[in-house]
């Protein structure tokens, strides 16, 4: 059977991982991002809040072999150049990383651009703005991402219905197993999880559970 390409794997992914260097040290980058795709993350990304560009390429060429064996795309937060030359699958931006047009004009074509949204309008300004998928949240406080308000559940059967038909919608922030039914009865069909795959003392067990939820809920 032939694999299945990069807009494939994106349109069929649920579960998004991320190793966040907030979470964990350098030298455990290799171990949690083998512990996640082991446990079945459909997507990975590198997200290192205090490193520079540079640095963020190099630790992105770390992983991007395991991420290949594994099959799973890897994006790299913030930094476009560090997603051009480590040649990594997709960047993901924040609203202030500047406008996705700019960004693709700089990527091998194909490469995934993905952007952050906090609101039904952002929501749609990424779908107009030509992103690859958007992540949608926090939905609740995170100690991920502190001084941001959680958004709730109210707008989130909304926007998967709307943008989420045209793009894949990963819902973020404060998502762990326990409250992960109320997430998906609100309307979620795919997540990210930081913390709560991080901080697990197994982490592919952790995943391993998540992705079973994810699967009985349809
Ligand atoms: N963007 C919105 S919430 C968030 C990011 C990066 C953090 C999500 O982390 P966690 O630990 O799953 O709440
Ligand atoms: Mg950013």
């Amino acid at each position: 059977m032939k694999a299945p390409t990069l807009v494939e794997k994106l349109a069929a992914a649920r579960l998004y991982g991320i190793v966040d260097l907030g979470y964990l040290a350098e030298e455990d980058l290799e171990r949690a991002t083998r512990a996640l795709l082991a446990g079945g993350v459909d997507l990975l990304q590198l997200r290192a809040k205090n490193y520079d560009e540079s640095s963020s390429c190099a630790l992105a060429t770390r992983l991007l072999p395991l991420c290949r064996d594994a099959g799973v795309p890897l994006i790299v937060n913030d930094f476009v150049g560090a997603a051009r030359d480590s040649g990594v699958d997709g960047v993901h931006l924040g609203q202030d990383d500047g406008a996705l047009s700019e960004a693709r004009g700089r990527l091998d074509p194909g490469v995934l651009v993905g952007r952050s949204t906090h609101s039904p309008e952002q929501a749609r300004a990424a779908l107009a703005e030509g992103a690859d998928y958007i992540g949608f949240g926090p939905l609740f406080p995170t100690p991920t991402k502190l001084g941001r308000p959680g958004i709730g559940l109210e707008d989130l059967a909304t926007v998967q219905g709307t943008v989420g038909l045209r793009l894949p919608v990963f819902c973020i922030g404060g998502i762990k197993p326990s409250n992960l039914a109320e997430v998906l009865a609100a309307g979620a069909r795919r997540v990210v999880i930081v913390s709560g795959l991080l901080q697990a003392d197994d982490i592919a067990s952790r995943t391993r559970e998540v992705r079973e939820l994810l699967a009985d809920s349809g």
